[in-house]
């Protein structure tokens, strides 16, 4: 899947107004291929949002297509219910196929989909401010809230055990034994560091499997840069990036925001002394969080706030890892052991948030009460 598709033709799929202008790669994300379409309309020009969906990542793009469907028709329907006079502009909203679906085959049986392009918003690779960490934790927490009652049976897996550190750990410890490519000598430091935490990894299945962790509609994949910031008045906009949205535990979309919302680093720094869990920023996530999702959130929920960021930072680490040890299959690289810079930033990183897990758990106490 890597040529160069035809987006002009791909784009004449969908039912989009005007003629098409122009198309270009768009965003930073790891696993799809996206592009920005301009069409014309009228005198003037709108945007849209042409993907690709990663089929060795996604191996059932239909289910995973009617999953989106579902959440982007429910979250429209909730935020007109609520008033809202911009819903376009604050859930995603999928334009149909000239053919009426929501998807598009193309002829190398590659799957796309078209979004409205949100304009005026911008999703962040690194945090700057306090401000945007609230506003992100605020607006993935409304997403859940928004999701709480979604009709009808329960979304599908589109990748199974994603969030199964269990699971994710065995992995890593078969690329290490496989070591395919000869690589493990050179990650002697970052693999110990992996394998003297597997005690931490399955608080959080075990929690979901006893039930003392609620399941909910979660979306799994809530880095910063999957939440569109107002450009303007720096407002959660709109949560994006909805592939991995199905059963999970909103452990899972704290403990992500902790790891990409509280370091001043980016995913891939290579200075490892800029990598810090800074305890501020903890603090808007909590504020921001439990302003939107604190009316369901449980006491034990609560609790492992803290706990979720480092198992969370923990579990990415050990993915980079993985596809470092296994050749780079998975992850988009742009550079020579991309992931394994990347490791060893989320592994900084929970060392960081080790060190701090009072503090941390002294600011949710003090909000709490
Ligand atoms: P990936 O799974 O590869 O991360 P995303 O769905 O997150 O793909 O999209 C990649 C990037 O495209 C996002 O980080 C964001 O910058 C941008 N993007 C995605 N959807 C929209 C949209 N509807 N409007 C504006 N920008 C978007
Ligand atoms: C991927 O798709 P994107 O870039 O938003 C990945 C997440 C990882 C993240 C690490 C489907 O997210 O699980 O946390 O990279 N998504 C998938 O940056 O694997
Ligand atoms: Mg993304």
């Amino acid at each position: 899947m890597s040529s160069e598709p035809d987006i002009r033709r791909i784009a004449s799929a969908f039912a989009l107004p005007g003629e098409f202008l122009s198309a270009e790669r768009y965003g930073s994300g790891h696993i799809n291929d996206t592009y920005a379409v301009t069409q014309s309309q009228g005198t003037g020009r709108r945007r849209f949002l042409l993907q690709r969906i990663n089929q060795k990542v996604f191996r059932d793009p239909p289910g995973l297509m009617s999953n989106v469907s579902r959440v982007c028709s429910h979250a429209q329907a909730r935020l007109r219910q609520e008033g809202r006079t911009d819903a376009e502009r604050r859930a995603l909203t999928l334009v149909p196929t000239r053919a009426g679906g929501d998807w598009h085959k193309d002829e190398s049986g590659g799957h796309w989909r078209c979004y409205l392009f949100i304009e005026g918003a911008t999703g962040h690779d690194v945090i700057r401010d306090e401000n945007q960490a609230r506003e992100a934790a605020r607006a993935f927490g409304a997403f859940q809230s928004l999701l709480a009652d979604l009709p009808g049976e329960r979304l599908k897996e589109t990748i199974p055990f994603f969030h199964h550190t269990p699971v994710r750990f065995e992995n890593f410890r078969k690329a290490l034994r496989a070591d395919a490519h000869g690589r493990a000598a050179r990650a002697r430091a970052e693999i110990e560091f992996a394998l003297s935490r597997e005690c931490d990894v399955s608080v959080i299945v075990d929690g979901l499997a006893d039930g003392s962790i609620p399941e909910r509609v979660t979306h799994n994949d809530t880095k910063l840069n999957n939440v569109l910031l107002d450009d303007l008045t720096g407002e959660g906009v709109c949560v994006i990036d909805l592939d991995t949205v199905m059963p999970g535990s909103a452990l899972y979309d704290f403990g992500d925001l902790v790891r990409t919302s509280t370091s001043p680093a980016a995913e891939d720094e290579t200075d490892l002394s800029k990598v810090e869990m800074r305890l501020p920023m903890f603090r808007a996530l909590v504020e921001g969080y439990v302003a939107a999702a604190g009316g369901f959130l449980t006491r034990r929920e609560r609790e492992l706030l803290p706990f979720s960021g480092k198992l969370i930072t923990l579990e990415i680490g050990l993915r980079f890892l993985t596809d470092w040890l296994e050749g780079d299959v998975y992850f988009k690289v742009r550079r020579p052991d991309h992931n394994l810079d990347r490791c060893r930033t989320q592994f900084a990183l929970v060392r960081s948030i080790e060190d701090q897990m009072e503090g941390m758990r002294a600011v949710v106490a003090s909000l709490d009460r």
